[in-house]
């Protein structure tokens, strides 16, 4: 397993998946294993922050559904800052739901995901069908190109044990066309065809008193195994978000070349 793990062995394995392909590709221009979390409730406030860190991510993620003036022009505006920084769009609206109506929630109302986010998060919950649902609408070749199924969360008391883990680990290995890495606190396999995504990160704090759980990016990389940080406050409410995503996006980076 240790030498599917090199870089360069690795490479055509992730390179199969049309979304970690991209991720990757990024990841390796850019020198960058680091997801920014912009959850910002106003257009222009995360234009703005996008604009200024967009050239130390390898993603952007976003909650959609919290942005008070989400509209065509702000997915224009963030499709062409995409294109310019070269960072995939990332969709947090962890859809957990049945088959048809998950459909539904990625191509229509006032958010229609599919057509501007590159990849969506999905819980395990529903089972296996929610997958094949989420594969009949990347086939529409729409920007969406993969998904990221949970098998983990940070919260404390979070459901998702290690049981629960294992098993959404089956339901990716079983459409590994459709999940292209996991959101996790462990990394709960070592495939290397999969990228993993951890959330829960903060140098400076632990907890943010409304049941958020933050490591180190050493942890999280090393301890945890993963591959790609997602950093929200630590970085967006800093006196310079600038600087610090350009820290944790190095020592991050660091970290997982040297694993
Ligand atoms: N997020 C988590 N934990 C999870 C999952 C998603 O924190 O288990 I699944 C999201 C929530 C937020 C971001 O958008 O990741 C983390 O931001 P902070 O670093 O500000 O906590």
């Amino acid at each position: 397993t240790n030498d599917l793990w090199n870089l360069e062995t690795r490479k055509p394995l992730l390179e199969c998946n049309p979304l970690n392909a991209m991720v990757l590709k990024y990841m390796t221009l850019k020198k960058t294993n680091l997801c920014v979390a912009v959850d910002e409730t106003n257009k222009e406030k995360i234009l703005q922050t996008i604009q200024s860190i967009g050239g130390y991510v390898c993603a952007i993620k976003l909650h959609a559904d919290i942005i008070d003036d989400f509209d065509q022009s702000f997915i224009d505006e963030l499709t062409t800052l995409s294109k310019h920084h070269q960072f995939v769009i990332f969709a947090d609206r962890k859809l957990a739901d049945t088959g048809n109506t998950v459909e539904l929630q990625l191509t229509h109302g006032s958010l229609h995901i599919a057509d501007w986010a590159n990849v969506v998060t999905v819980h395990s919950v529903p089972g296996p069908p929610i997958l094949q649902s989420v594969l009949n609408i990347i086939k529409q070749n729409k920007a969406l190109k993969g998904s990221l199924l949970i098998a983990s969360l940070s919260s404390k008391g979070a459901l998702t044990d290690a049981e629960y883990s294992k098993k959404s680990l089956e339901m990716a290995n079983d459409a590994k066309n459709v999940v292209s890495g996991f959101i996790c606190q462990k990394r709960p396999s070592d495939n290397p065809e999969f990228l993993y995504w951890t959330p829960g990160v903060n140098e400076l704090k632990s907890t943010d008193g409304l049941g958020q759980q933050w490591r180190s990016i050493e942890d999280a990389i090393k301890r945890d195994g993963n591959d790609i940080i997602i950093v929200g406050r630590a970085i967006t409410q800093s006196q310079n978000p600038v600087e610090v995503a350009r820290d944790y996006a190095s020592r991050a980076f660091e970290l997982w070349k040297s694993r």
